[in-house]
């Protein structure tokens, strides 16, 4: 038989765990993955589907494998392809915006250790609202070699 206190605590436990599980993450990440890096490898590429929604901005990332990651486009100069950072990607409420190989995407940069197919890391996007606060959200991403089967837009079977 529970204390009136202890059936306290019980009941602002539920109430806690109800309204942490009914909030769901303001962006959908779909198809993430991060490409496999061997050891003496410096740097990596990640890529995800976001749907966001409400119309945010992603700012960047953070992860503990790699000193920086940054966000990462890629342009075509003359015949040569080239990327650069960039500080900002506009996530419009409902639109899926895909960072993928020749496109935008996640470089982590300065890799503490190798990445093999089988891991997961942990990626903490950065994002700002309309207003301007730092929203982030963390997500777990799983190391592969290639992309994931359906990731380009192939219907799931
Ligand atoms: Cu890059």
């Amino acid at each position: 038989m529970m204390t009136s206190k202890q059936s306290l605590a019980a009941l602002m436990l539920a109430m806690v765990c109800s309204i942490s599980m009914a909030k769901e993450p303001l962006v959908e990440v779909t198809d993430a993955w991060v490409r496999q890096a061997v050891k003496g490898q410096s740097g990596t590429g990640g890529f995800m589907v976001l749907t966001s929604r409400v119309p945010l901005t992603l700012v960047g990332f953070r992860s503990p494998v790699s000193t920086s990651a940054e966000l990462h486009e890629m342009n075509m100069q003359g015949d040569v392809m080239r990327m650069r950072a960039i500080d900002a990607l506009p996530l419009p409420a409902g639109q899926p915006v895909a960072l993928q190989p020749g496109g935008h995407h996640l470089m982590l940069m300065g890799l503490k250790r190798p990445l093999s197919v089988g891991d997961h890391l942990l990626l903490t996007l950065k994002l700002r609202d309309e207003k301007g606060r730092l929203v982030q959200q963390r997500i777990r991403v799983p190391v592969l070699a290639t992309a994931p089967a359906g990731a380009a837009s192939q219907p799931h079977r």
